[in-house]
């Protein structure tokens, strides 16, 4: 383990009138997912995933919602990518839907799947827009999940071979490349507490299937790289600080475990190419390690060239709680989350800006010379429009605004962030909750499809223009 060292703070430029400005080339970006926003569910010859399965399922999600129209995105992805040029947005995070390519998640390509997200990039270029693809945001083929989905060691090797056929056809257009977005979420929300696709709740087979979606994580970078040598590839993690109650021996415990679960399972072995003797422990001691086999971990460390962090709030937590019902914490169960009494966003996430910079200078001095890129980060607030028909959504300004101070804070404290994706651009299918939770800085109108950018989005598009927050 390499010795840690705060990083070496940098002078950046000075703005005028005493704003923050960011580094020269930092890309100002917004993000999305294909089933959050896509619709067209049974187009162009694309299956089902596992996320059509469960929002059909009666009582998954909130009022019954599912992502069968969305935010039609599919039919209108020129007018969108034309929304983002004329606010001044310079980067696109988009994911890519496994089951338009592979309808049943294994086999050649469905050229229509692919046409779709090569004429997505095009647009995006020619609107002088950086497009920044992932490949897994948790549309599983259901096909897949009836094989036994991420608890089956197979699914690695299928992630990694459609991996490998997207790179083929997009890799001469776009240069950055997710393996997966939020493997916590896709592992213990689907597959310990249940309340995401598939609906799973299996407490050891949740970490059978974070090592596997891991492992396909290892296996699709060098794939990515075969098919697109230029490609700067990486993996979105979802961190969140975590602060121990008190000193006493049960919060620190409770602290560790939580850490450990939610940002060290994933990050270690991709950076450090091992899982630390803390984390095998839990593992054994959760799911046993049979699943492990002999050079998992050195394929999972398969060097990467950019962290992508998503971010939206930290923890306190205390030991000596009592396990209620099914939960996403395998082996941490017990473990208590403490209301620490800070304002919240509608969706009840606590807000703590200065989070967002002590998890960069964390990463930073932990893997010293890793690149992130803050791949995520936005509030869900229930913003409705005025009379005027504008939509004033200070409070989303508010946290856009102090969630990029922190940013440019912990880059001048010498963290290295290469750009910033808000999250999201369009109102969209918020998993569970349905499109009852708005994140995004343009409202859609889910009747008429009709956009309206949000005053979130003017404030946020004029940052990107300048490269500065006002003074
Ligand atoms: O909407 C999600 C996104 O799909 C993954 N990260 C968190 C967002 C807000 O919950």
């Amino acid at each position: 383990m390499t010795a840690e060292h705060d990083p070496a703070p940098r002078t950046l430029p000075q703005a005028p009138g005493g704003g923050a400005e960011f580094p020269p080339g930092f890309l100002w970006g917004v993000a999305t997912s294909a089933y959050q926003i896509e619709g067209a569910a049974d187009r162009d010859g694309r299956g089902a995933s596992i996320w059509d399965t469960f929002a059909h399922t009666p009582g998954k999600v909130a009022h019954g919602h599912t992502g069968d129209t969305a935010a039609d995105h599919y039919n209108r992805s020129e007018q969108d990518v034309a929304l983002m040029s004329e606010l001044g947005i310079g980067a696109y995070r988009f994911s890519v839907a496994w089951p338009r390519i592979q309808p049943d998640g294994r086999g050649p390509a469905d050229p229509r799947g692919l046409d779709f997200y090569r004429r997505l990039v095009d647009s995006l270029h020619e609107h002088g827009i950086e497009p920044a693809l992932t490949l897994y945001h948790w549309d599983l083929p259901q096909a897949l999940e009836d094989a036994g989905g991420w608890r089956s060691r197979d699914t690695a090797y299928r992630f990694a071979e459609y991996a490998h056929l997207v790179s083929e056809a997009l890799g001469d257009r776009v240069r950055i490349w997710g393996t997966l977005n939020e493997p916590w979420c896709a592992a213990f929300l689907g597959y310990a507490s249940g309340i995401h696709a598939p609906g799973v709740t299996d407490p050891a087979g949740s970490l059978v299937a974070a090592h596997h979606l891991l492992l396909g994580h290892g296996l699709a970078v060098p794939a990515i790289r075969a098919a697109a040598p230029a490609a700067e590839v990486g993996i979105t993690l979802n961190f969140y600080p975590v602060q121990a109650d008190s000193e006493s021996a049960a919060d620190r415990d409770a602290a560790h475990r939580i850490d450990l679960l939610q940002n060290r399972l994933f990050l270690d072995p991709v950076v450090r190419g091992a899982y630390p003797d803390d984390i095998r422990e839990h593992l054994d001691r959760v799911s046993g390690t049979a699943y492990l086999r002999p050079g998992d971990e050195k394929v999972i460390g398969a060097p990467v060239d950019f962290l992508g962090v998503n971010y939206y709030s930290s923890y306190r937590v205390a030991g000596g709680g009592e396990p209620s019902g099914p939960s996403p914490w395998p082996g941490a169960e017990d473990v208590r989350f403490v209301d620490r009494g800070l304002p919240r966003t509608d969706i009840g996430w606590e807000i703590d800006a200065d989070g967002l910079r002590r998890q960069l200078l964390r990463i930073a001095r932990e893997h010293p010379g890793l690149t992130m890129y803050i791949t995520e980060n936005g509030a869900a607030f229930d913003d409705v429009p005025d009379a005027d028909g504008r939509v004033r959504d200070d409070a989303r300004t508010a946290y856009i605004e102090s969630h990029l101070r922190a940013v440019h804070e912990a880059v001048a404290a010498g963290a290295e962030v290469g750009g910033y994706f808000l999250w999201s651009l369009l109102d969209n299918f918020e998993w569970a909750e349905g499109y009852g939770m708005r994140f995004g800085i343009v409202r859609v109108d889910f009747d008429t499809q009709v956009r309206t950018p949000k005053q979130s989005a003017l404030w946020y598009g004029d940052v990107a223009l300048r490269n500065r927050l006002p003074g």
